[in-house]
């Protein structure tokens, strides 16, 4: 780190810290998930649960490309030491990914071919002019959140250590449903042991909160129905009329008009 002129330099992601470190996570123990975060609803997983935590550790330059968190997850990412610049971009159906940014139809492959350092010469004045762009630096000490479906990309200004954790906050449950069921190719994360990573969270969440589950599974069946009423529209090429159109949301689980930063 302290003798590297590359321009994309070797950036640390160490999702076993907390045990190599011997750490201890909660109220009394190392560090412990700011609470204002809410409720981890993964948790109901236990030791199931996707990987989760990261220590995060690279010099100046070093950085994430343009992604979305996994599984569509939120993250908080905490500063412990350096400085980090961040871009972020609201989820949104009706809106292309980032300038410079190219994603498959079905969004599992993101491609940006360019380095950290190319996109911000070459696409970073377009990508601040664009509605719902938010951006700033985050100093030693401060914390970030980063909600569900957001895009980001983050270089570090100055040698840096964070931690990072991903969960999921009850106001994105259905969003997290949704991906676990119906990107099942994309989930990410778990352990080869879980074979179906949906059944296990609607299981242990019927266990643990079956009221929040029934009312994002209500919501996950309208949004599925608005979807298909949606595509048989297009594929029949009927224009359905007003009382049809009122209840739908394309791409509602998306989280278009939910997310506030
Ligand atoms: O480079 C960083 O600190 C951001 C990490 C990040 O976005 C992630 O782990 O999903
Ligand atoms: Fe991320």
């Amino acid at each position: 780190m302290n003798d590297n002129w590359d321009e994309s330099p070797l950036y640390l992601f160490d999702r076993s810290f907390v045990e190599k470190m011997d750490l201890s996570v909660g109220r009394n123990g190392h560090y412990w998930p700011p609470e204002s975060f809410g409720e981890d609803l993964f948790a109901v997983l236990g030791d199931r649960r996707p990987d989760s935590r990261w220590l995060i550790v690279g010099p100046e330059r070093s950085g994430s490309t343009f992604h979305k968190d996994p599984n569509a997850t939120s993250a908080w990412n905490a500063v412990v030491k350096g400085s980090k610049y961040w871009i972020m971009f609201p989820t949104s159906p009706s809106q292309p990914p980032p300038p410079g940014v190219f994603v498959s139809e079905d969004q599992s492959e993101v491609t940006s071919p360019l380095s950290i350092a190319e996109w911000l010469l070459g696409f970073h004045a377009e990508a601040r002019k664009t509605p719902g762009c938010c951006e700033g630096i985050c100093n030693e000490g401060e914390v970030l959140h980063v909600p569900s479906g957001w895009w980001h990309l983050v270089v570090n200004l100055k040698p840096s250590i964070a931690i990072t954790q991903n969960f999921v906050p009850k106001a994105h449950l259905t969003n997290v449903l949704d991906f676990l069921k119906n990107k099942s190719d994309q989930v990410s994360g778990f352990k080869k042991d879980v074979r179906n990573p949906y059944e296990l969270f609607v299981q242990k969440m019927q266990e643990q909160h079956p009221n929040l589950l029934e009312k994002a599974l209500a919501e996950l069946n309208k949004a599925q129905a608005g979807r298909k009423r949606k595509w048989n529209e297009l594929v029949n090429g009927v224009l359905e009329d007003d009382n049809h159109t009122e209840a739908f949301s394309f791409g509602f689980c998306d989280g278009a008009d939910e997310d506030v930063p």
